[in-house]
């Protein structure tokens, strides 16, 4: 369980890999646009890399809550650029392909990219073919409802258990496919269609979720959420996030899905030097 089959190679997990965010998107809710244009996008995910990130997760789509959808040609012509630039700039690099449209997944994973992110979990039609139909890594996520209205109304009984039922069914639905179950990795979906308790619950028990027995990746950085605890505004959430991904890392999560790279890897590295202190036989 600590490696990741992604486009016929391992991904190392054995420490928890940084996924960096990187959103070429005008509306996108915590970078507001900051990197729309395509030779500035690709300096960020160099800086990102530089930084230590083992993962450059790529999206053309907003999913914050309330954002607008977008066209397939309009996502196309947003994330393709970037990826075969940095597909021949960095060829060892993993590319993420942030995306739930079947048509994005397939252009991205033909111009370098290894694997897609999916907040949809494979659900749309011919999602999970272009999936089986190559080696990519892919992560599942959990979401209530859709990112237009998710945030209305959360409702659940037990949400652990719900999410952990979900996951588990697009578990089956990706081996019924034939998708090696080492390409898998799962993610709660945190702000995705739940309150401030739903997220803390999730938090609290990701062990619950490891019984899976796939990785977990966590995205929590600037999300609503910790605006919620602290009052912070989304650009000045930094530490709140940092301190959310090392309580992630602690309960399991094996991807850290995050804008702030240098300073996770900081966090990070003071967590490991604990561990690697208090459990030798670890490492
Ligand atoms: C997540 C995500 C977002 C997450 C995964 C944001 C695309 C909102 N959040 N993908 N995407 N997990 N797998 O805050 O939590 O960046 S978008």
């Amino acid at each position: 369980m600590s490696w990741l089959d992604c486009g016929g190679q391992p991904l190392d997990l054995s420490q928890p890999a940084i996924m960096g965010v990187l959103n070429v998107t005008p509306d996108s809710f915590s970078d507001g646009g900051l990197w729309v244009d395509t030779e500035w996008a690709i300096a960020h995910a160099i800086e990102l890399l530089d930084e230590g990130a083992a993962i450059i997760d790529i999206g053309g789509e907003s999913t914050r809550p309330g954002a607008d959808a977008v066209t397939v040609s309009e996502e196309i012509d947003r994330v393709i650029p970037v990826i075969q630039a940095l597909h021949q700039a960095c060829p060892d690099v993993v590319l993420s392909i942030d995306t739930s449209k079947p048509p994005v997944m397939r252009a991205a994973l033909e111009s370098g990219a290894r694997m897609v992110n999916d907040v949809n979990a494979l659900q749309a039609d011919g999602a999970l073919e272009v999936v089986a139909d190559s080696d990519c890594g892919i992560c599942l996520m959990h979401m209530q409802g859709i990112p237009k209205t998710m945030q209305h109304q959360p409702d659940y009984v037990d949400v652990v258990t719900e999410v952990s039922g979900f996951l588990g069914g697009r578990l089956q639905a990706c081996a019924d496919a034939g998708i090696a179950v080492e390409r898998i990795v799962l993610d709660p979906g945190f702000g995705f269609g739940k309150a401030l308790q739903h997220n803390l619950a999730l938090l609290a028990n990701l062990q619950q979720l490891m019984k899976l027995q796939r990785p977990l990746l966590v995205g929590l950085s600037r999300k609503s959420m910790l605006g919620k605890i602290t009052g912070a505004e989304t650009g000045d959430r930094m530490v709140a996030s940092v301190s959310a991904a090392l309580l992630a890392a602690q309960n399991g999560a094996a991807i850290l899905r995050v804008h702030d790279v240098a300073a996770t890897c900081q966090g990070l590295q003071v967590w490991q030097a604990m561990r690697e202190y208090t459990q030798p036989d670890f490492i």
